[in-house]
C-alpha cells in the first residue's frame, strides 16, 4: 500500500507526525514535575510545578504555537494563559489547549487519575472556553448512530435509547457521572431508571473516554456536567478514537457570557457535536501523574523516572500507549 494513497484518502494531514512525540515530551516532563507534589497536600504547588515544566517544554517544540485553552486569563497566571504563544515561533501555527493538572485534589491527596493532559491543532481548530465556564455533556461509543442520544433529553430517555440501541434492558446500561453534589438528581432519576452508576471522584477527560472505550471499560454511556475545557480535551481525544460526544456551555453569568462572547461564541444555547468542539487534525497526549484507569501515574526508581502516555493522532487514527524510561 502506498502511503500517498492513504494521505489522498483522509486529506491532508496538516500536524506532522513528529509533533506526536514532542507532545508527549511535552505531557511526560509536566506529569515528572507534578509528581513530585504527589500526596504533599498542596494543590497549588502540583499545579505550577506542572504549568512551568510544560511551558518550558512546548517552548523547545519548533511551532508557532498559541495557547486557547489554559490555565487562565492573563492577569491570572503567569504561564498558559489564554493567548500566550508557545514554542521556537518558527514552524507551523497551531492552536494548542492543555489541562496541566487534571484532578489537582486527586494528585495533593496521592489518589488516582491525576493526569496532564494537552491537545493540539491546527489553527482555529479548537473551541476557545475560558477555564471558569462548565459544559453539560452527553458521550456514547462509536458504534451507535449520532443521533441515538441528545443532549436535550432526560436522563431517562438517554439511557432507553441507548439500551434500544445497544439490544440490552436498561439494567444493563452503566453510566459514569462526576460525583458531585449537583449531579444528585440526575444520579437519583438513574437509578430509579435501573442503571448502573458508575461515580467520578475527578477527571472528566478520562470518563469521556471511557464511556466510547465500551468494549474495554463496561461504561455506556457519560452523562452530566463539567468543565468546558475538559470538555474540548475530550472531544480532541475522541476525533482520534472515535465516539460521539454533544456539549453544551453553561454561561450563567453576565461575565461568562460576555468573556465567551469576546472568545467568538455567538450562540450560548448551541449543541456543540465533537467536530465542532475539536475540528481539523488533531493531537491528544495525556501523560499519568497518579496511577489511573486511562494511564499508570509517574514512577520514581532508584536510577531512573518512568512515565505512561497515551497519545493520538486524528488524521491517522493511531493511539500510542508509550512507556519512558527517563535518567535521573
Ligand atoms: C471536571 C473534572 C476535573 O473539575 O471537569 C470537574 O474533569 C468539574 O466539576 O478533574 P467541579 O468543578 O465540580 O469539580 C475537576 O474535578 C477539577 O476540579
Amino acid at each position: 500500500m502506498k502511503l500517498s494513497k492513504v494521505e489522498d484518502s483522509k486529506g491532508p494531514a496538516n500536524l506532522h507526525r513528529t509533533l506526536t512525540l514532542e507532545m508527549v515530551r511535552v505531557t511526560e516532563r509536566a506529569a515528572i514535575a507534578a509528581a513530585a507534589w504527589r500526596g504533599k497536600g498542596d494543590e497549588k504547588a502540583a499545579d505550577e510545578a506542572s504549568v512551568a515544566a510544560m511551558k518550558a517544554e512546548l517552548d523547545r517544540v519548533a511551532i508557532s504555537g498559541r495557547i486557547v485553552i489554559g490555565e487562565g486569563e492573563e492577569f491570572e497566571c503567569d504561564h498558559l494563559f489564554v493567548g500566550e504563544p508557545a514554542g521556537t515561533g518558527e514552524g507551523p501555527e497551531v492552536d494548542i489547549a492543555v489541562d496541566p493538572l487534571e484532578g489537582v485534589t486527586a494528585c495533593a491527596k496521592n489518589q488516582p487519575d491525576s493526569l496532564v493532559v494537552l491537545a493540539m491543532a491546527e489553527r482555529g481548530g479548537l473551541l476557545n472556553v475560558a477555564r471558569n465556564v462548565y459544559m453539560h455533556k452527553i458521550a456514547i461509543g462509536g458504534d451507535y448512530s449520532p443521533e441515538t442520544v441528545n443532549i436535550d433529553w432526560s436522563a431517562t430517555e438517554n439511557v432507553k435509547a441507548l439500551a434500544e440501541a445497544k439490544g440490552v434492558p436498561i439494567s444493563e446500561i452503566t453510566a459514569i457521572v462526576l460525583d458531585r453534589p449537583r449531579h444528585a438528581a440526575l444520579i437519583e432519576e438513574l437509578r430509579t431508571a435501573g442503571v448502573a452508576v458508575k461515580l467520578l471522584s475527578d477527571g472528566d477527560i478520562a470518563g469521556v473516554i471511557h464511556a466510547v472505550n465500551t468494549a474495554d471499560t463496561g461504561v455506556d454511556i457519560y452523562l452530566g456536567s463539567g468543565g468546558a475545557p475538559e470538555g474540548v480535551l475530550a472531544a480532541a481525544a475522541l476525533r482520534c478514537i472515535g465516539g460521539h460526544m454533544q456539549g453544551k456551555l453553561i454561561l450563567d453569568t453576565p461575565d461568562k457570557r460576555s468573556r465567551a462572547r469576546e472568545m467568538g461564541i455567538t450562540d450560548p444555547q448551541r449543541i456543540y457535536d465533537v467536530n465542532a468542539l475539536a475540528s481539523g487534525d488533531v493531537l491528544f497526549s495525556a501523560t499519568g501523574i497518579t496511577d489511573g484507569s486511562l494511564v499508570e501515574g509517574v514512577k520514581l526508581r532508584r536510577s531512573y523516572v518512568e512515565t505512561s502516555t497515551v497519545v493520538m493522532r486524528s488524521w491517522s487514527q493511531t493511539t500510542r500507549w508509550i512507556r519512558a524510561r527517563h535518567a535521573r
